[in-house]
């Protein structure tokens, strides 16, 4: 309790020169403390007030400062907190720090900010999550997934459901009290109908995972096909510059080459491959076997071909031999050189092509296009809630388990306090996502994550 009592201080922006830094303060103490060593009479000024002013140590000006004061409980950790803005000089930002350590702050802990506005009630734990997400969010899909997580996405889906479950296990628990009298408080129809419905609600979260993760981290996009398939050119007209050697030699690329590119602010890391095929060449047998292997990494790949080398048969087998489960998109090359019969062939057949040239730079918006549909935005744009983070997923799959327990409970008529046990138990594993469960190791874990001063 001490720990949260202490007024903990620690610089909010980044460490190094820059024109205003930010030092924050939080706790009880925390206005008295920025008080001792200011050129005004702070104490008694109300929340959400700025106050221009200097910072001073033994009568001498350290700077000139602007200083903002939260009560309790409108901050962000809902304590007494201060913010002095400085100008960002290395000197000045540790001057200021010590002065308030030496007025009787600590140093913050990594996360510790967050994690007293946890503690606080002011953000949930999957709340608190999403706010180190916003902060390293870096394309505008990934900002909106941490915005909607930080205005409490999954914490909404999640709560009311959370709350009925509790009465269903009450209830069943309460049936136990009587079981001489074999009473049954609990609508075994209702509770079906309840665990269906959260369970639709859980998996439909732990599916949004691998979109999540996607955009978070970038999706990987595996370019593969046959040697001179047109890859290495293909990667180098999407990225608009020169990065893999392109030659009319079969096998020019040997190694893996990774590019990053964001379209429709979701980052694309485009994988230009060695071409598949049988080869004696010991070095060109390893890239291979790396191509395949970067198709299994991959969140989804391109299989792209010569349309003047292989017939719609050979499409056909390669494309079997390639992971149908990946999304893939199949994409026709060298347009601008092949003849029109030749094309009319492929587009007569069942495969679901895109008709490009990689050379002349033809329908590489719509490749794009294609791509982007392939991350399915729609969920997003829907407003739905996608997780994107490890943890949450974990939590959702066990929880997933335990429901199915319920529902086979229900099935196979197993006794109350089996039921209730698996209900609650799946209440624990939701629980965890919000924080409405925790642990100082699962706490510890998460806030150690974060930097100090955040
Ligand atoms: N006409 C035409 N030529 C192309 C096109 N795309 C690629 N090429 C040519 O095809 C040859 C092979 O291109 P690359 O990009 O090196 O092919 P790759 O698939 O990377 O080949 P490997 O690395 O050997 O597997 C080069 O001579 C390219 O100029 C295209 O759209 N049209
Ligand atoms: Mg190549």
């Amino acid at each position: 309790m001490s720990e949260i009592l202490d007024t903990i201080c620690a610089l909010s922006t980044p460490h190094g020169v820059s024109a205003i830094s930010v030092i924050r303060l939080s706790g009880n103490e925390a206005i008295a403390i920025v008080n001792l060593s200011f050129s005004k009479e702070i104490i008694n000024e109300k929340g959400y007030t700025v106050h221009y002013g200097s910072i001073l140590k033994n009568d001498k000006i350290i700077d000139d400062v602007i200083v903002t004061i939260f009560r309790n409980p409108h901050s962000f950790t809902g304590e007494d907190s201060i913010e002095i803005a400085c100008h960002g000089s290395l000197y000045i930002q540790q001057q200021i720090i010590e002065l308030m350590l030496h007025n009787g702050a600590r140093m913050a802990l990594a996360g510790e900010f967050s994690k007293r506005a946890f503690f606080n009630g002011k953000f949930d734990l999957s709340q608190t999550e999403a706010i180190a997400d916003l902060i390293h969010s870096e394309s505008e899909v990934a900002h909106q997934i941490a915005m909607q997580q930080m205005k409490g996405g999954i914490s909404n889906e999640l709560s009311e459901l959370r709350q009925k479950m509790m009465n269903f296990a009450s209830l069943i628990e309460l049936e136990l009290d009587f079981s001489e009298e074999d009473v049954e408080f609990a609508d075994r129809t209702e509770l079906i109908t309840l665990i269906d419905e959260v369970q639709n609600v859980v998996e439909n979260l732990a599916q949004s995972f691998q979109l999540g993760n996607a955009i978070k981290n970038g999706v990987n996009t595996a370019i593969v096909g046959r040697p001179n398939a047109g890859k290495s050119t293909l990667l180098n007209t999407l990225l608009s510059e020169e990065r893999a050697i392109v030659s009319s030699i079969a096998g020019t690329t040997r190694d893996n080459i990774e590019e990053v590119l964001t379209i429709d602010g979701i980052d694309f890391r485009f994988i230009d491959t060695a071409g598949l095929r049988n080869t004696t060449d010991e070095i060109e047998k390893i890239g291979v076997k790396k191509a395949l292997e970067q198709v299994e990494k991959s969140s989804v790949y391109i299989y792209l071909f010569d349309m003047g080398e292989l017939s719609v048969e050979e499409v056909e087998s390669d494309l079997k031999e390639l992971p149908s489960t990946i999304k893939r998109l199949v994409v026709a090359n060298k347009s601008d050189v092949v003849s029109e019969s030749i094309q009319l062939e492929f587009n007569n057949s069942k495969l679901d092509l895109i008709f490009i040239s990689a050379k002349e730079e033809d329908s590489i918006l719509l490749l794009k296009e294609r791509l982007v549909e392939l991350i399915d935005t729609e969920n997003l744009s829907q407003q739905t809630t996608i997780i994107t983070n490890l943890r949450h997923y974990e939590a959702l799959n066990k929880a997933n388990e335990d429901l199915k327990k319920v529902q086979e409970g229900l099935e196979t008529g197993v006794t109350g306090d089996f039921l209730a046990m698996d209900i609650r138990q799946a209440m624990h594993h939701l629980g965890t996502i919000t924080g409405e469960v925790s642990t100082d190791d699962l706490l510890g874990n998460i806030f150690a994550n974060f930097c100090i001063g955040k």
